[in-house]
């Protein structure tokens, strides 16, 4: 059996289930939505969409981390995001930003954004953790080995789910020795970065074992690859990433179920009546 994580990060909303994160891609280029929310008004529009719709917080990002997709300029990531956290914050949207850049994360906080959702967990940027501590807001820790350019080489693990928690722990240490709360951090194996299908699957399927560290745990799966993978026609044709949504819902559900905290996700209606699904079926459970 294991422990149960903690239910909360301080500093977010505290619902009675697992919350519900809206994507908002600011980007050219991201797999799921690449280009659609470009312009700031169409990226607020969307957020405020997301929020209206239930989200419990909205992720706004500027640098896409499809496998193989080249970095931008911090001056591009930040024209893209800060005009978004900016006016979403102001009409009362819990914004979290999607960086992995320092400089990106301390002007998104001073526009309003609440939270830090940083996919390197700290790796890709050396002042990362000690920016996050000194804005004291909450940092999610996702694991990660390297770059979109080449993380799928990487992508070979002893055994994933052990190899995931032990580097998951190293980056949060360090950002705890940074001075980053422990109530203030979560944690997110990834999925994806540096791992095949079946390394997602593994990861889902032993999903509680994250929870030995001790940590809120969020799960990342929308519209992914191994969704349109799994979901193929006989004749191996992937399911379109905007079908992908029912599915995504599915591992919202089974997420919720195996302790998640929180589910990220770009159809916000579907995954919040998942997970409330989700939470009044395990309030039954004995
Ligand atoms: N996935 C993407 C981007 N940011 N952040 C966290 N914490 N976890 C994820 O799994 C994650 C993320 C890539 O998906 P997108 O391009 O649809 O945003």
């Amino acid at each position: 059996m294991f422990a149960r994580p903690p239910r909360y990060v301080a500093g977010l909303p505290r619902p009675d289930r697992c919350l519900v994160m809206g994507v908002v891609n600011v980007t050219p280029d991201s797999f799921s939505d690449g280009g659609v929310w470009l312009e700031p008004a169409a990226a607020i529009a969307h957020g405020r969409a997301l929020s209206e719709a239930g989200a419990d917080l909205v992720d706004v990002g500027g640098e896409s981390t499809r496998p193989g997709a080249e970095r931008p300029s911090v001056d591009d990531e930040l024209a893209r995001v800060i005009p978004v956290v900016t006016e979403l914050s102001r009409e009362g949207v819990v914004v979290s930003v999607d960086t992995m850049r320092a400089s990106v994360a301390r002007q998104a906080v001073a526009a309003g954004a609440r939270a830090v959702n940083d996919v390197s967990g700290g790796l890709a940027d050396p002042a990362m953790v000690s920016t996050v501590a000194d804005l004291a807001v909450p940092y999610i820790v996702m694991h990660w080995r390297a770059h979109s350019t080449t993380m799928q080489d990487l992508a070979t693990y002893d055994d994933v789910v052990t190899d995931v928690c032990r580097e998951l722990s190293q980056r949060v240490h360090a950002a705890m020795a940074a001075g980053i709360a422990h109530e203030r951090i979560a944690v997110d194996p990834g999925l994806g970065f540096a791992k095949t299908g079946d390394h997602n699957w593994e990861l889902l399927g032993r999903l509680r074992a994250l929870h030995e560290l001790g940590l809120p745990v969020l799960v990342g799966t929308s519209r992914k690859a191994f969704l349109g993978r799994l979901l193929a026609t006989d004749d191996g044709q992937q399911r379109p990433v905007t079908a992908r949504d029912d599915a995504s819902a599915a591992t919202s559900a089974l997420a919720a179920v195996a302790g998640a905290w929180c589910v990220r996700v770009h159809d916000v209606p579907r995954s919040l009546d998942a997970v409330r699904v989700a939470s009044r079926w395990a309030r039954s459970t004995p």
